[in-house]
């Protein structure tokens, strides 16, 4: 629950004209520049508020918008200019390990001054985003993180595309960040960082231009560290494709999205304002407002959306890796394996900042929970045996999801949220070679032991 006063005002705080802060084509020959470093921010609008000392890519959050074609290679020359280490992870990709960003797993951290080219084929389209991978609580709650879009010529034909990246930040009373709050053992045990100010595109409550009765796109991206949002688009709007994957196309107007987690959707637009809200944290809050305008601009034909052909799921498993996730607060988890030793969760919380576990084991880059043949077929068989929700997110791969009574749902994803006590099956072919991180994408529940690696060679 959303219950800080900071919060509320971002529904009446006035709203300002926004689009995403630049658009930056990259091409496969030249590297686009992409620099970590401190700025400020002005989040909260208004006298009486400072800006945020702010951590960003090319000094905007969100980070430029990349956009590129399927089929072409994403070449970004990282530069950091923060003074701790720091790397770029492609949520989403089915990548190169060695270019997956995952510092102290698949590069060592890129230190301060230290420069890395992130180089690779896009073979996907979609809505993606890219954020930093090392102590990610703290780097991308402070702002380091940005979308990353990739075409493919049968995209459904629109007049407008348009990128929603949502967070929520922790702020104190000032505007700025709640520096003291980093690290909070009530966070990492519980919920995670939930913040108090809701921003679109790094602004509260946003307003963008759109023409009259024009057929337009909408990427939404969950960038918060730890908040599920519940997202109303009170429209014509149908729903195409979650993390990226195409879904059978459907009309919607809600969707649910965890940490990490987009929802492409089709939205054909009348001829007045559109608010998206946000609706699943005692609000509605406004989130972003579609401002309809007279434009000389001619629309394009609203053909019928394609069903997408979508690949079925396997019938049979080579490869069970049972996943019993157990700790946090409430929890059933009362001792677990750390560095080797069998500790009581209260040494293990007070002392190591960890409180949850994977197979009674706190989760480190360097446990290995299975090592995997390539070509065969895995089933991650999850148990959420605990008292709060999961955004599981596995690297390098797309997979199915099983639910309890053995029915696959519709597509494939990167992050699947699970709730509390539930049991669920990921299942993916693992044909990447590689070390891939598994882990919660609630950022303080990764950091305080909810991750693993999978081998495949
Ligand atoms: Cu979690």
């Amino acid at each position: 629950m959303i219950t800080r006063r900071s919060f509320l005002k971002a529904c009446a705080a006035a709203p300002l004209v926004a689009a995403l802060p630049s658009v930056a084509m990259a091409t496969a020959v030249t590297p686009f520049p992409l620099t970590a470093s401190k700025t400020k921010k002005r989040l909260v609008p208004g006298d009486g508020y400072q800006d945020a000392s702010v951590w960003a890519f090319n000094r905007s959050v969100p980070g430029p918008e990349l956009r590129f074609k399927k089929g072409e290679t994403l070449s970004v020359d990282f530069l950091n200019q923060l003074d701790e280490g720091s790397s770029v992870h492609w949520h989403g990709i089915r990548n190169i390990n060695a270019m997956d960003g995952v510092a102290g797993l698949t590069q060592p951290e890129v230190m301060t001054d230290g420069q890395f080219r992130y180089e690779f084929p896009l073979k996907d389209s979609g809505t993606y985003w890219y954020h930093s991978h090392a102590k990610t609580w703290s780097q991308v709650a402070r702002g380091l993180y940005g979308p990353l879009i990739v075409e493919d010529e049968t995209d459904p034909i629109v007049d407008q595309d348009i990128v929603l990246m949502i967070d929520d930040w922790l702020l104190a009373d000032d505007g700025t960040i709640d520096e003291a709050s980093f690290g909070s053992l009530h966070d990492w045990s519980h919920g995670g960082r939930l913040g108090n100010w809701l921003t679109v595109n790094g602004q509260s409550h946003p307003t963008i231009d759109v023409p009259k009765h024009a057929r337009i796109r909408l990427r939404l991206i969950n960038a918060a560290n730890a908040r599920i949002f519940g997202l109303n688009i009170p429209a014509s709007a149908f729903l195409i494709a979650e993390d990226g994957y195409p879904t059978p196309v459907q009309p919607k107007q809600d969707v649910v999205l965890g940490p990490a987690q987009r929802a492409d959707f089709i939205v054909d637009l009348g001829d007045t304002n559109l608010t998206i809200n946000e609706t699943l944290n005692g609000g509605p809050y406004p989130a972003v407002t579609l401002n309809v305008i007279e434009t000389n601009q001619a629309l394009v034909t609203k053909e019928i959306l394609k069903q997408p052909r979508l690949e079925s799921p396997p019938t049979s498993i080579d490869v069970v890796i049972p996943l019993h996730m157990q700790g946090g607060a409430m929890g059933n988890l009362r001792e677990a394996t750390f560095d080797g030793q069998l500790r009581p969760i209260r040494e293990l919380v007070q002392n190591y900042g960890k409180a949850w576990a994977f197979n009674g084991k706190i989760g480190k880059h360097h446990d290995h929970l299975a090592k995997i043949n390539i070509g065969q077929t895995v089933s991650i068989e999850v148990w959420n045996d605990t008292r709060w929700n999961h955004a599981m997110h596995l690297h390098g791969h797309h997979f199915w999801i099983q639910t309890e009574d053995g029915e696959f749902l519709d597509g494939k994803r990167d992050t699947y949220l699970f709730q509390r006590g539930e049991k669920a099956n990921l299942v993916f072919i693992a044909d990447n070679p590689g070390l891939w991180l598994f882990h919660c994408h609630m950022l303080e529940h990764h950091a305080a032991g909810m991750a693993g690696v999978i081998e495949i060679s």
